[in-house]
């Protein structure tokens, strides 16, 4: 019999960065595959509520390190697409509450997006027909998606819409304000601020979508006033360890551009940076590159590089990138967690199969938007594939 103690037998250690643990705040993450943000359009009618249905869908993918909830509008007025859910009546708030207790329940840890579409809307979708809301009055190219008299998707294209008088910046800044205490009401683990895509914040922070000259308006400091102002007031409620901004630096989704796009993000990930925020999540710059197999383009890896160096903070980044880029983005120091979306919608379990190298569902973008359990909560774990768990039994009866 040896006398040597016995050595513990234990699963072999991985080294892989992608599945080391992260702190977030005052979170720990146990890996640092997150779930982007993804529209869905599944919102029960009238009212725009989250359903069990909803909360079905998100609990599925509780095993994200954190789960980021689809943009989500802090006032009818934010609001710039049919059946996206809310968080500013009561019954959001109480539909709210169904996702984030089945996430924690699961073991999962889940933010709210706080959106305002600013002009990415339509009459159609705004309190008495109004014209939507934006820092200048220049309309988008494009169309907005719209519920038809029938009660079907529409599109329809943009209208010029209304400036924002400075009396009223109080009121949006409001709006989030109100939208982050009901995110707390509704048991989130935190709000994280879109302000990327093209939508209100990054109308004001883009030279091209705001032409004012008072202070909301000019220079940088004038653009991202209202980002600053909104974050302040989203910090009041939550502190700033469960607040998130995301920023999407060389967008051009919503008819968006800037000037000089160095300049002004590098300047707002600069100022970001002593807000101590949760984390600052980007939008990659190279997304279509890496979509359609080509390198990343220079510009969006130079920008990617100075935001990284202006922001000390925790940096998320998604969009593009698969187990392997993912994991040598990681190693390279570009940033430190990794937001899957069209891969998360698709696998449920996403973060195991990326961990045992499985095979990966495809999605299917017909059902991207509205509709129900249909390519929502249908896509199977592994464990479903090999028969060792039962097919999601969920249905439209959920609604
Ligand atoms: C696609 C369709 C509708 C909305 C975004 C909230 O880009 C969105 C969105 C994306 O951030």
């Amino acid at each position: 019999m040896s006398l040597e103690a016995p050595v513990a037998r234990s699963e072999p250690k991985t080294t892989e960065l992608l599945f080391e643990p992260i702190r977030l705040g005052r979170m720990l993450l146990p890996h640092r595959v997150a779930m982007a943000p993804l529209t869905r359009s599944r919102a029960r009618q009238p009212g725009n509520v989250p359903t069990p249905l909803n909360a079905a869908y998100y609990v599925q993918r509780s095993s994200a390190a954190l789960v980021i909830s689809e943009a989500t509008q802090i006032s009818m007025q934010g609001q710039g697409y049919a059946w996206t859910p809310g968080i500013h009546s009561r019954e959001q708030v109480e539909g709210w509450r169904l996702v984030t207790d089945a996430v924690h329940a699961a073991g999962g840890r889940i933010f709210l997006q706080l959106w305002h579409v600013g002009r990415i809307s339509h009459p159609a979708l705004q309190p008495d027909g109004m014209l939507p809301v934006a820092p200048s009055a220049i309309r988008p190219a494009g169309e907005a998606f719209i519920e038809n008299d029938r009660g079907e998707g529409e599109l329809v294209p943009f209208i010029t819409p209304r400036v924002l008088d400075i009396v009223e910046m109080p009121y949006i800044v409001q709006q989030y304000e109100r939208g982050a205490r009901h995110a707390l009401a509704a048991g989130f683990d935190g709000v994280e601020v879109h302000s990327a895509n093209g939508y209100l914040l990054d109308q004001f922070i883009n030279s091209q979508t705001n032409t004012r000259t008072d202070a909301y308006g000019g220079s940088v400091a004038g653009r991202s006033r209202l980002l600053f102002e909104v974050v302040e007031a989203v910090k009041g409620v939550w502190g700033g360890d469960r607040v998130g901004v995301r920023l999407s630096p060389l967008g051009t989704f919503n008819d968006i551009g800037d000037t000089d796009p160095e300049t002004t993000f590098g300047t707002i990930a600069e100022q970001l940076s002593s807000q101590d925020l949760a984390y600052l999540h980007l939008v990659n710059p190279a997304t279509a590159d890496l979509d359609q197999g080509r390198a990343p383009n220079s510009r969006a890896l130079a920008i990617l590089a100075l935001i990284r160096a202006k922001y000390r903070g925790t940096l998320m980044l998604a969009g593009g990138l698969d187990r392997d880029s993912a994991e040598g983005w990681l190693r390279k120091g570009r940033a430190d967690i990794i937001a899957f979306g069209r891969k998360f919608l698709a696998n449920p379990d996403l973060p195991r199969r990326l961990r045992e190298r499985a095979p990966l569902n495809a999605d299917d973008p017909t059902t991207y938007y509205g509709g129900g359990a249909k390519g929502y909560t249908d896509y199977p774990t592994l464990e479903q594939e090999r028969g060792e768990a039962p097919k999601p039994c969920v249905d439209d009866r959920w609604r």
